[in-house]
């Protein structure tokens, strides 16, 4: 089976690699020679993982999937969000966006905060999303070179390291988005019966 994975976003795109099995063949948006911004113009992360699946599939008559993600820390409402990766502008540094939350979380002593990923499938023109969470809180501190966006400043729920002091390995035994990609792949092991 053949997918494309409608991200321009390298680091996402080696942890969902990581975890798919042999039978499962993913192309990079750069490999089909898709180079543009995909429009990301709703407000929740299911609105916008369906907007990047669906224009793919419509552009490239291909079965494909997206990921979107986001950060929801409760002391801000939930927030970053669906606004997660241009928190501090849209040129979105990771850099940036964390010095903003860090500075929003400034004397609160609420630190909880939850990752959450939302993948669209499209398979034959039919959507199907999945989803996964997991549970942690905001640092005071970044901490940890591994990874990428916020994952040196938030640590899991019974973890003593950030994901960025993790190892791509550790970091997929758990998260979010290795919680949604594991759902997915047994969805599309009943559909290969
Ligand atoms: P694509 O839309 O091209 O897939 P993106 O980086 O814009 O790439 P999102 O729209 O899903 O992806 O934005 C998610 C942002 O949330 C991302 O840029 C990071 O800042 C953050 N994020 C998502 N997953 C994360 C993770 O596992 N660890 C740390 N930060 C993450």
């Amino acid at each position: 089976m053949e997918l494309i994975i409608a991200t321009h976003n390298q680091h996402k795109a080696t942890e969902i690699q990581r975890l798919l099995p042999n039978w499962i063949s993913v192309k990079t948006l750069d490999e089909i020679e898709c180079f543009e911004d995909i429009p990301e113009t709703e407000n929740t992360l299911e609105g916008n993982a369906r907007l990047k699946s669906t224009y793919i599939s419509k552009k490239y008559h291909v079965n494909c999937f997206a990921d979107d993600s986001g950060l929801e820390i409760d002391a801000l409402g939930g927030e970053p969000g669906v606004y997660s990766a241009r928190y501090a502008g849209e040129n979105g540094d990771a850099h940036n966006n964390m010095d903003l939350v860090l500075e929003k979380m400034q004397g609160i002593t609420n630190r909880q905060a939850k990752f959450r990923t939302v993948i669209s499938l499209i398979i034959d023109g039919v959507e199907t999303q999945f989803q996964g969470t997991i549970e942690g809180e905001i640092t005071q501190e970044k901490s940890g070179t591994e990874g990428f966006g916020y994952d040196p400043i938030f640590k899991p729920l019974g973890s003593e390291a950030t994901f960025s002091e993790m190892s791509l390995a550790e970091k997929n035994k758990i998260s979010h988005r290795s919680q949604a990609v594991e759902k997915m792949i047994g969805f599309l092991r009943g559909l290969e019966k």
